[in-house]
C-alpha cells in the first residue's frame, strides 16, 4: 500500500456556489443585481455566508456559477474574494453561464451549471464536490456534512431542516428512515408530506449537496443526454438518486455554527421584502437571533475603506443619535434620530430627520426633516427633505413598494418617478 494522504476531507473538496437565480419576490432590490448580491447584515451581501461558511470549514476551491444581473455579484467576488493563491493550489472561479462551452447557452438548471464546467471541477483535483446555493444566511461546518457522506458511502448527502409544514412548498420535501437514508424526495410540492409523527412540521431541503467528484460527473453526462430532464438537482437529480442509489439526509442542527449568544440554528431565506427587512432589523436586537460578531466564524466580505461613522449633537433639539442601531463605517449622523435601524456604509442622515426600524444599503441620504419608518432604502437613494413614510399606507403605496406586512421599500427610480409627477 502507498503513503496514506493525512489531511482534511474539506482539502480534497470544492465548494460550488449557485448564485444564477434571480430572487424575484425581493422585487425591485434585485432589478439590478442577483439575490446573492443583495446587501445583508451593514457590511456584508448574502453571498458572504455561503463563501465564508467554505472558508472557515477549510475548504480552499471554490466556483462560483453566475447568470442573471451578474455584474455587482463578479465585481464583489472580484474585490473581496481575491486572497486566494494558485501557488499554494487555492482558487475562487467566477464562471458566467454563456460564456463556456457554448457561448450561446445559458445554463438550463442547476445541475447544467455544474455541468458546463466539467473541466474546470476536473482540474481542481478534488474528490468531493459541496454544492451550495448562494441566497441564504447561515452558518454551517461543511467538513461535518462531508465526513458523514463518506463514513455512509453515500451517493449523495443532502443538508436538510425542519421547516413549517405550511412553508413547505418552497422546498423540495423527503422522508427518512431511521439511518437518516432518504427514502422519498418531492421537489416543492403541493401539498407537502408531514415528518411522521409531527404533523405541524416537513423535513426540507436545503438546496446544499455533498456528491463524490466522480460520481457526479458521470451523472451530469447522462442527465445531459436526458431530453425529459430540466437539469436541475431539486427536480432531476436528487430523486433521481434517491429511487436508484443511496442518498443520506444531514441535518442542519448537527453541523450549524452558533456562538454563547445564539439560542437555536439559524438558517434564513432572506427571499422576501419582509424577511429582508425583519432579518436585518433583527441584528439591532439586545440578543438577535443570529451573531455576526463572532470572530470564531467570521463572516468574510469586500468592504469599503472608510472613515469611521461620526455622529453630530445638534443642541436644539437634542438630536443626532443612533440606540438600538448597528451604524457602519463612513456614515455621519448630524442632528437625526435613528432607531432600531441598521445603516450600511456611508449613509448620511441630515438634520431633524428620522429613521425607526430602517435599513439602508450603502450610501444613502436622508434629507432634512424626513421621517422614515419600517423602510428599506436601496443603494444610493436621496430621500428628499420633508419626506415621511409609514404614516399613511395609501400615500406610501402609490409612490412606493409596500409589502402586505407594511414594509415599505425605496428606490431611486421610485423617487424620480415620484418626482417627476409633483
Ligand atoms: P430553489 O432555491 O427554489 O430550491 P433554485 O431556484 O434552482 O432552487 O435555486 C437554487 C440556487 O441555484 C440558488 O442559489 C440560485 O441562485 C441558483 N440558480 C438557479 N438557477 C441557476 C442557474 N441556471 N445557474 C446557476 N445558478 C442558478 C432549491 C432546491 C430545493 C431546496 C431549496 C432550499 O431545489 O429542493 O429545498 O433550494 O432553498
Ligand atoms: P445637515 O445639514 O443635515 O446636518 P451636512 O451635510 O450639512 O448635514 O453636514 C453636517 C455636518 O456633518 C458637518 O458640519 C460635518 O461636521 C459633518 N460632515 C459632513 N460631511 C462631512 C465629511 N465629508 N467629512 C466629515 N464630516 C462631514
Amino acid at each position: 500500500m502507498g503513503p496514506q494522504r493525512n489531511v482534511r476531507l474539506s482539502n480534497r473538496a470544492m465548494a460550488f456556489v449557485l448564485a444564477g437565480g434571480r430572487g424575484s419576490r425581493l422585487k425591485e432590490l434585485t432589478d439590478r443585481r442577483a439575490k446573492p448580491a443583495v446587501y445583508f447584515g451593514g457590511k456584508t451581501r448574502i453571498i458572504d455566508f455561503a463563501l465564508s461558511n467554505a472558508l472557515n470549514s477549510g475548504i480552499r476551491k471554490m466556483a462560483v456559477a453566475t447568470q442573471y444581473k451578474a455584474h455587482s455579484l463578479i465585481r464583489h467576488c472580484q474585490r473581496g474574494w481575491n486572497f486566494f493563491r494558485a501557488e499554494r493550489n487555492e482558487y475562487l472561479d467566477i464562471l458566467p453561464a454563456s460564456q463556456r462551452v457554448d457561448e450561446s447557452m445559458w445554463y438550463l438548471g442547476t445541475a447544467d451549471a455544474v455541468r458546463q464546467n466539467i473541466d474546470i471541477v476536473d482540474s481542481y483535483d478534488i474528490d468531493y464536490i459541496v454544492v451550495l446555493a448562494g441566497d441564504h444566511i447561515y452558518k454551517m461546518d461543511y467538513e461535518k456534512m462531508i465526513a458523514q457522506h463518506v463514513e455512509a458511502g453515500a451517493d449523495v448527502t443532502i443538508g436538510c431542516l425542519t421547516v413549517p409544514r405550511t412553508e413547505a412548498r418552497a422546498f423540495g420535501v423527503m422522508h427518512v428512515n431511521d439511518e437518516m437514508q432518504v427514502t422519498d424526495f418531492l421537489e416543492k410540492p403541493s401539498d407537502p408530506p408531514a415528518i411522521p409523527g409531527d404533523p405541524k412540521h416537513a423535513l426540507a431541503s436545503m438546496g446544499i449537496y455533498v456528491f463524490d467528484w466522480a460520481f457526479l460527473r458521470q451523472l451530469l453526462l447522462e442527465d445531459a443526454e436526458n431530453r425529459e430532464s430540466s437539469h436541475d438537482f431539486g427536480h432531476d437529480l436528487i430523486p433521481h438518486i434517491v429511487k436508484n442509489g443511496k442518498a443520506m439526509a444531514h441535518r442542519f442542527a448537527d453541523s450549524c455554527v452558533m456562538s454563547g449568544l445564539e439560542k437555536a440554528p439559524y438558517w434564513r431565506d432572506v427571499g422576501t421584502i419582509d424577511a429582508f427587512h425583519a432579518a436585518n432589523i433583527d441584528l439591532t436586537d439586545f440578543t438577535p437571533e443570529l451573531d455576526i460578531y463572532d470572530t470564531d466564524w467570521p463572516i468574510w466580505t469586500y468592504s469599503e475603506l472608510t472613515p469611521p461613522a461620526k455622529f453630530i449633537h445638534d443642541e436644539t433639539d437634542r438630536r443626532g443619535s443612533a440606540v438600538s442601531s448597528m451604524v457602519a463605517g463612513g456614515c455621519i449622523v448630524s442632528g437625526a434620530e435613528i432607531r432600531n435601524s441598521l445603516l450600511f456604509t456611508g449613509v448620511h442622515a441630515h438634520s431633524y430627520s428620522l429613521m425607526h426600524e430602517v435599513v439602508a444599503l450603502p450610501h444613502c441620504d436622508v434629507g432634512e426633516k424626513a421621517e422614515l419608518k419600517k423602510c428599506v432604502l436601496d443603494r444610493g437613494v436621496r430621500i428628499p427633505e420633508g419626506l415621511i413614510v409609514g404614516e399613511d399606507p395609501e400615500e406610501d403605496a402609490k409612490w412606493f413598494r409596500r409589502t402586505d406586512g407594511g414594509i415599505v421599500l425605496i428606490t431611486q427610480d421610485m423617487l424620480d418617478a415620484r418626482a417627476a409627477k409633483l
